[in-house]
């Protein structure tokens, strides 16, 4: 929102907008900053058991190629979060280090994930680099590196949070939100046979149990309760308050990520999208069902979920003509007005915020990346 009264009315609006962008990049490279220290601790641990230093060389390369290089929303998300529930003043630094701590032990969580995804996916880019099983002299090793990514988080909870009340409380949480996330991926995975292509297995109501399950909890749950937590405003009503908004929040999430596999730029996202060639149910071939002709169907029947790009452009010419991306832009105007609304009945009287939802969805809405 731009002001347009007060002192702020007095800056020019060009200005206003670099500053922010400015403040952004700064709020990012604070967090960034955190990152090496905590590195620095897993690898202490290795020499500590004398581990061999080819083994703390790799390791380090996995921590470094796969938690960096990322948008950080997640991690950074705990940290702002944090600070909107504990007032929005400025944090000192061993209290930002903490929340920041959290927040990379999100960032590390979504790793390990995307490192066994793009596995399982036989993704070919993320974040602009090759995919980590594709780098050379890693092939399956990346399998054994996606767990230690994932153990990297209880090591770093244990060290720092073991003496706090809530340290059961954050165990719980990354506990449920991974087999969360394990459950919907399941479903994504078994939806989308290699070999049999079958689209009346999908629907949208499918496709919102995959998507909820395998993204929502904890792209967007997760940092939030974890701020949560840490700021002691844990009640079970305003954990309850936030689980209400911010899951179909990830939902509306996952279905842009899934609009930006087909339609998004590589150059802008890092990846390369897979969906329609690795017969996924995603959000776009769903819509198209709704709608096709018989004619359009067929086409659909016969080109979806082939590994070849000659039929992956000929389901694109499909959704082109049934102007999915119409579809699209009408859900994302309406799913985001119902968000608001949502948002502004929040009950703020045990210390909740809004805000704290307000922040979300400012980041994602109309994003290309
Ligand atoms: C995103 O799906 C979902 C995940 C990254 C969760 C993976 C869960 C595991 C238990 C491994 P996606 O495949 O659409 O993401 P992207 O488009 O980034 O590959
Ligand atoms: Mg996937
Ligand atoms: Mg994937
Ligand atoms: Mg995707």
């Amino acid at each position: 929102r731009v002001e347009c009264s007060g002192i702020a009315g007095l800056i020019p609006l060009e200005l206003r907008i670099s500053q922010r962008m400015a403040s952004k990049a700064e709020a990012k490279k604070q967090f960034e900053d955190v990152f090496p220290e905590l590195v620095e601790e897993l690898l202490a641990h290795l020499r500590s058991i004398n581990m061999p230093s080819e083994a703390i060389e790799w390791y380090e390369k996995n921590l470094m190629h796969n938690t960096m290089g990322g948008k950080l929303n997640r991690g950074l998300s705990v940290v702002d979060t944090y600070q909107i529930l504990t007032g929005g003043k400025p944090l000192d630094r061993e209290t930002y280090k903490r929340a920041a701590l959290l927040g990379w032990c999100v960032e590390l969580l979504q790793a390990f994930f995307l490192v066994a995804d793009d596995i399982m996916d036989q993704s070919k880019t993320r974040r602009g680099q090759p995919c980590w099983y594709l780098v050379p002299g890693v092939g399956n090793i990346a399998i054994n590196d996606s767990f230690m990514l994932e153990s990297a988080i209880f090591f770093l909870l244990k060290k720092h949070f073991r003496q706090e009340s809530y340290y059961v409380d954050l165990l719980e949480l990354f506990h449920d939100v991974t087999f969360q996330t394990e459950l919907g991926q399941l479903l994504d995975l078994i939806t989308a046979d290699e070999h049999v292509v079958d689209l009346s297995k999908f629907s949208l109501q499918k496709h919102s149990f995959i998507v909820i399950y395998k993204t929502a909890f904890y792209s967007f749950y997760l940092p939030v309760a974890l701020a949560m937590y840490m700021a002691g405003i844990s009640d079970e009503k305003d954990l309850k308050q936030a689980h209400d908004v911010l899951i179909p929040l990830g939902e509306y999430f996952q279905v842009q990520d899934d609009f930006l596999d087909c339609y998004g730029d590589p150059a802008v996202t890092g990846k390369i999208g897979t969906d329609i060639l690795d017969n996924k149910c995603g959000w776009l071939i769903n819509k198209a069902l709704q709608t096709a002709s018989p004619e359009q169907r067929k086409v659909l029947d016969e080109n979806y979920g082939r590994k070849d790009s000659a039929c992956e452009a000929r389901v694109k010419a499909v959704f082109d003509e049934l102007n999915v991306k119409g579809d699209y832009e009408a859900y994302e105007e309406k799913t985001v007005e119902k968000l608001r609304k949502d948002i502004s009945s929040v009950d703020e009287s045990r210390g909740f915020k809004g805000q704290v939802l307000d922040a979300f969805l400012g980041k994602i809405y109309k994003r290309q990346k």
